[in-house]
């Protein structure tokens, strides 16, 4: 594979203000991310990973080299992360295939935000909260720690929030409920998560 390389945020750094600062973003993208970058190519050098894609080099990296795993995760969750996020994103007006499967697995968007919300909270430290399309084509809502994420399970990333503390401490201190709430209601690039559904099927 090519160098890891640092993409740029598909949005101006102050476009998510208030819910998402440009002082967090520039921490988050510039030194966060980057970093997991620059470690990521360091530690790929002799693996013999030169021919895989990023994804192939990640799920092969969580089986067999795991501080390898921790930078590739990270560079596929945020590059993942910026674009599931958009000014005036979330809100309950949904593309109709993702309203449906939402629907059909959590009941209603309530079930799937009380969900959500609740799992991102309660992730013990670092790590994700994570939708997925499973083998079976229902959506899962699962935390993850530290780098991981579905595709490592085995499963289709659809939609993933950031809950390691630099994701969100600069904005809402301790109080991470507050920020998935901010992130599902004001955040979410719904017709991102489309794209990667209709990808899946
Ligand atoms: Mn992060």
């Amino acid at each position: 594979m090519p160098a890891l390389k640092l993409p740029e945020l598909p949005y101006a750094y102050d476009a998510l203000d208030p819910y998402m600062s440009a002082e967090t973003l520039e921490f988050h993208h510039d030194k966060h991310h980057n970093a997991y970058v620059t470690k990521g190519n360091e530690l790929l050098e002799g693996t013999g990973q030169e021919n895989a894609s990023l994804e192939e080099a990640m799920v092969w990296s969580f089986k067999n080299k795991p501080g390898l795993f921790n930078q590739l995760g990270q560079h596929y969750n945020h590059i993942h992360f910026w674009n599931v996020m958009k000014e005036n994103g979330g809100g309950t007006k949904l593309p109709s295939e993702v309203e449906k499967l939402i629907n059909d697995s959590f009941g209603s968007y309530d079930g799937f935000k009380d969900e959500f919300t609740k799992k991102g909270a309660g992730q013990f430290g670092s790590g994700w909260v994570w939708m997925a399309l499973s083998n079976e084509g229902k959506l899962e809502i699962t935390g993850l720690p530290n780098g991981e994420n579905p595709l490592v399970h085995g499963s289709t990333p659809l939609l993933g929030c950031d809950v390691w503390e630099h994701s969100y401490y600069i904005d809402y201190r301790n109080a991470r409920p507050k920020y998935l709430e901010a992130f599902v209601d004001n955040l979410i690039n719904w017709d991102y998560v489309a794209e990667l559904l209709s990808k899946a099927k």
